[in-house]
């Protein structure tokens, strides 16, 4: 392990472009469940179901209940070193995109500015009627939440399964992952599309692929590094005296 930090500690040191793709086990140290763990977020509230746009429709109340849990949850917990060290990372080297797939605003919190939240950002809700993007930290919004404007129906600003991402924040996730010198991936299942793609799009433009994870993944056979161990213990190493 410690040779294969110190190989990437020192790709990291020469790249001019590093991108970096999280998922829900950057944040798992913070508390904050992951999806398909051992008592994952999907276990308890059939999540998969729940985030989409046929389980909104049917039923917006249950789906408010279950956005309304994870906002509470995540209003108690704080960021963690992983996150910290990605934002102390984006001051180091010369270009920096960190593609999140979370929703929890944890990497906004913990200081990280060239962030592509492709999974939108829990603490956002978009009106059904207008549009209306808004920023609410209420944690628990009740379970007809309505917009100040129209009073119209307000939804988790998103992305469920069979939603399309938003076109501009794609484009730059899979520009920074295709001109990349080394990208990191760090706490995911690679098993979301099209997420799981983008490590595969840099590898096949050259970059060197790292992945940070307890458990092997199918990307784990495609990477050039594969650091087995918890992110919150791994990722600090990577930034700390940087030389
Ligand atoms: C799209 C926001 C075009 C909401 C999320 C078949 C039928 C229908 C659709 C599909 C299909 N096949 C593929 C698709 C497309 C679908 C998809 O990929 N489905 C999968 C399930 C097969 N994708 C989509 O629908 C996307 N849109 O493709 O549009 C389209 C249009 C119409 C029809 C088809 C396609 C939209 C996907 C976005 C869904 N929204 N989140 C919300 O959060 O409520 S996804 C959600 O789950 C998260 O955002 C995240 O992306 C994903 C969970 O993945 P991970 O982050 O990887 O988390 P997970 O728990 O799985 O893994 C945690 C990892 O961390 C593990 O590896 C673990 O070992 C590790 N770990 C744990 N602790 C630690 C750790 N690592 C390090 N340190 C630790 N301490
Ligand atoms: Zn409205």
């Amino acid at each position: 392990m410690d040779n294969e930090i110190a190989r990437l500690k020192g790709a990291l040191i020469e790249a001019q472009r590093v991108a970096v793709l999280t998922g829900a086990g950057i944040s798992a140290e913070s508390g904050v469940p992951t999806f398909r763990g051992e008592g994952g977020l999907w276990r308890k509230y059939r999540s998969q179901e729940l985030a989409t746009p046929e389980a909104f429709a049917a039923n917006p109340g249950l789906a408010w209940e279950f956005y309304n849990w994870r906002r509470s949850l995540i209003n108690d917990v704080e960021y963690n070193p992983a996150h910290k060290a990605l934002a102390e990372l984006e001051e180091k080297v010369p270009r920096f995109t960190l593609i999140s797939q979370n929703v929890d605003g944890l990497h906004l919190r913990a200081g990280s500015k060239n962030l592509l939240e492709i999974h939108g950002n829990i603490w956002k809700v978009r009106c059904t009627r207008c549009g209306k993007i808004a920023v609410d930290f209420t944690p628990d919004l009740g379970t007809s939440p309505r917009c100040k404007d129209c009073k119209g129906l307000l939804r988790p600003h998103v992305v469920w399964f069979g939603e399309n991402l938003d076109h501009d924040i794609l484009q730059a996730a899979l520009d920074a992952s295709m001109k990349c010198d080394v990208m990191l991936v760090i706490g995911t299942s690679a098993m979301v599309q099209p997420s799981a793609s983008f490590p595969v799009e840099a590898k096949s433009k050259g970059a060197l692929v790292a992945e940070i994870n307890i458990e092997s993944t199918p990307l784990s056979s495609y990477a050039d590094i594969t650091l087995l161990g918890k992110a919150g213990d791994i990722v600090p190493r990577l930034v700390d005296n940087w030389h």
